[in-house]
């Protein structure tokens, strides 16, 4: 059946037309407020893993009408993470297919009063199905990205209520990432095998938290702001656009009215504005200060907080919600990216949501972990490689100053057809309308190592970019492109070219004087070719950590440090034509893969490990990043970049003389 439908996929391929996608609407971010109470249904839930070769059974035998043991036996399951490694069977791991769960909650009394329930998931890889209490709630495709609904009407108020999920892993071609489910012969019978070209573990589960929450009857729905800067920056401007939902949004024009006020860092206000009937206007920052990357100036990551209150006609007080804004204005040409004004060089990382048992589950230990790392190692800026990360690690992002290359789940995207089109440009309406707020977004990256080179690429990846652009004109688009320079198709409708390469490793590996050069070579031939600014967006080598060889030889730590060292003289001769802006290492850490030959436990590309900890290259590559940040943005450097080494005179100090 699957495979029929992959066939008929291919056929028509031939013909892609744009159609209109679904939009999203509300779901900002769940926070409590003089009008808002929310509740997290994080924990640990009832779990069941369907029959492989019977994935629907549960939707047929109506699991959902009473709790899921009843159905079958069940396990405890925490939420969020991915259920792949949380017990020791081989067969949860790389099950294809639908798993259940569920969970008791109590609705307090006095929430059935003047006010709406909302029902939200932080994210669900792949598909789910939700019910309340026996009763369709909600459905949603996508990994990594939220959804909610209201539940006002199904739940039991000062009683008690049962959540069921069924979430379903399956990749097929027509899915944002694809993937192919192929019927296979094993020793007992057959098997069903989910495969994908992607070198990341196909983590699955309820990843983000679960949240309920509540709105009055008439709520802010939506907020939508961009901000710009005078050109000295001293004043900053920010745009907004609310939308509302509910009854009083249906009374006459003028009615209802919106009061903002933003106050700064240290909680005093120093704009206001009241909004005109479309609940939209423009609040002015004296004294603005602007939000800042990492390093690029002594407050990075400055957020002020933006209030605001929505009136009914009679000036009653109907909603509160407050959202963290920076100010900053992004602009590029096709040589140049700058942030208020001034030049970016992004120096950072792809990375992965991934980590020993939770997989890519939420938690926020490791998050935290990981943003001292980046920031212990001087990066400005990573890529949400390959998918949307958390909205949680996006708030981190815009208070530490970090830029983000936001990715929506494309990856490795082929046989380019209607339905993945649609659904594509769907990944991405969803991650702009989630991220279009924060500061830290400064790009937008529509894929990674799509197979550009392909028939209809061409039209394809016009219609996604521009897409992309109708949605937001304040960010450029990218792609981490793979292809050779001379077949790519895609680069022509984007503002900013990403390319991966992986010389020494992929191609000719070990070969450590066959870097530099051929790394150069590339970089000029994509500028030659779109006449763009240019990225390398990965580059790395697999390495085990505590591997010694000198000389370097593949895998060791010397290895890993050698070839970034190669890369890095590159880099150097490429900086100099300004329109080369930035350097990205595969990876931050080590992550789990799809088993084979080529993966010892997994994509050994980390800079540190999955452990979150530095191999020997961590620390050169901190000495470099600190070495841009001092020699771009005049930064100063930690105490403990250099070990001291010996009392030799001025040719071994202590300080950024040496380097
Ligand atoms: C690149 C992919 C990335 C892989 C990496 C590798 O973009 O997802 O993990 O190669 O092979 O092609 O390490």
């Amino acid at each position: 059946m699957v495979t029929a439908l992959y066939v008929l996929n291919l056929t028509l391929a031939l013909i892609i037309v744009n159609k209109e996608v679904p939009t999203s609407r509300g779901m900002l971010y769940p926070t409590e407020s003089e009008t808002r109470e929310v509740r997290s249904l994080d924990g640990i839930w009832n779990f069941v893993r369907s029959d492989q070769n019977n994935p629907t059974q549960g939707i047929r035998d109506g699991w959902f009408n009473a709790d899921l043991s009843k159905s079958r036996p069940t396990i405890p399951m925490p939420v969020p993470a991915s259920y792949n490694d949380i017990t020791t069977e081989q067969s949860l791991r790389d099950h294809v297919g639908t798993v259940w769960y569920d969970r008791k909650f109590f609705v307090p009394r006095s929430w059935s009063q003047n006010q709406r329930v909302w029902l939200r998931f932080g994210s669900v890889h792949y598909e789910a199905f939700v019910w309340i209490n026996g009763q369709s709630a909600v459905k949603h495709e996508m990994g990594h990205l939220p959804f909610e609904t209201e539940v006002t009407h199904i739940l039991n108020y000062g009683a008690e209520n049962r959540i069921t999920v069924m979430c379903d892993n399956a990749l097929i071609q027509t899915t944002v990432p694809q993937g192919k489910i192929s019927e296979v012969a094993n020793d007992g019978g057959v098997t069903i095998i989910q495969s994908y070209t992607f070198d990341f573990f196909n983590y699955a589960g309820i990843h983000r938290s679960v949240h309920l929450y509540t709105t009055p009857k008439t709520f802010i729905e939506d907020v939508e702001i961009s901000t710009n800067l005078a050109d000295d920056n001293s004043v900053g401007y920010v745009d907004y656009v609310i939308s509302i939902n509910g009854s009083a949004a249906n009374e006459a024009d003028n009615a209802i009215y919106a009061k903002l006020q933003l106050y700064n860092r240290e909680g005093v206000q120093v704009a206001n504005a009241t909004s005109d009937a479309k609940l939209s206007g423009r609040l002015k920052v004296e004294q603005a200060k602007p939000w800042w990357p990492y390093l690029m100036h002594p407050e990075p990551g400055y957020m002020y907080e933006l209030e605001i209150k929505l009136h009914a006609a009679n000036a009653e007080l109907l909603d509160v919600y407050r959202l963290s804004i920076g100010l900053r204005t992004l602009s590029w040409t096709n040589a140049t990216f700058t942030i208020n004004g001034k030049p970016v060089y992004f120096r950072g990382f792809g990375r992965h949501e991934d980590s020993d048992i939770r997989g890519k589950g939420l938690d926020n230990a490791l998050m935290a972990r990981d943003f001292n790392l980046i920031q212990w190692i001087g990066a400005n800026a990573y890529r949400t490689s390959h998918y949307p990360y958390s909205e949680e690690s996006m708030q981190f992002a815009d208070k530490h100053g970090i830029m983000i290359i936001d990715e929506c789940p494309s990856v490795d995207t082929e046989n380019f057809n209607q339905a993945l089109l649609s659904k594509h440009k769907s990944s991405l309406e969803q991650l702009i309308h989630r991220d279009r707020n924060h500061p830290s977004v400064v790009m937008w990256s529509i894929a990674n190592e799509p197979r550009t080179s392909q028939t209809n690429a061409d039209t394809y990846f016009q219609f996604v970019a521009n897409f992309t652009r109708s949605l937001d004109r304040t960010r450029p688009v990218t792609a981490a492109i793979a292809v050779p320079h001379a077949d790519d198709k895609a680069g022509r409708y984007l503002d900013i070219i990403s390319f991966n390469r992986y010389n020494a490793w992929y191609s000719n590996t070990g070969r450590l004087d066959m870097v530099t050069q051929r790394v150069i070579d590339e970089a000029i031939a994509w500028n030659q070719k779109y006449d763009k600014p240019i990225i390398m967006s990965e580059y790395g080598a697999d390495t085990l950590e505590g591997l010694h060889l000198q000389p370097a030889f593949v895998w060791s730590e010397e290895f890993q440090t050698e070839i970034f060292a190669r890369h890095f003289k590159a880099f150097d001769a490429l900086r100099r034509k300004k329109w080369f802006i930035g350097e990205f290492v595969w990876n931050f850490a080590d992550f789990k893969t799809g088993q084979s030959y080529t993966r010892v436990g997994g994509n050994k590309k980390g800079v540190f490990t999955r452990a979150r900890q530095p191999k020997a290259a961590a620390h050169l590559l901190r000495r470099r990043y600190f070495a841009l940040a001092r020699e771009l943005d005049q930064c100063s450097m930690p105490e403990d970049l250099f070990t001291y080494i010996a009392d030799v005179g001025a040719s071994v100090k202590h300080d950024a003389t040496d380097l």
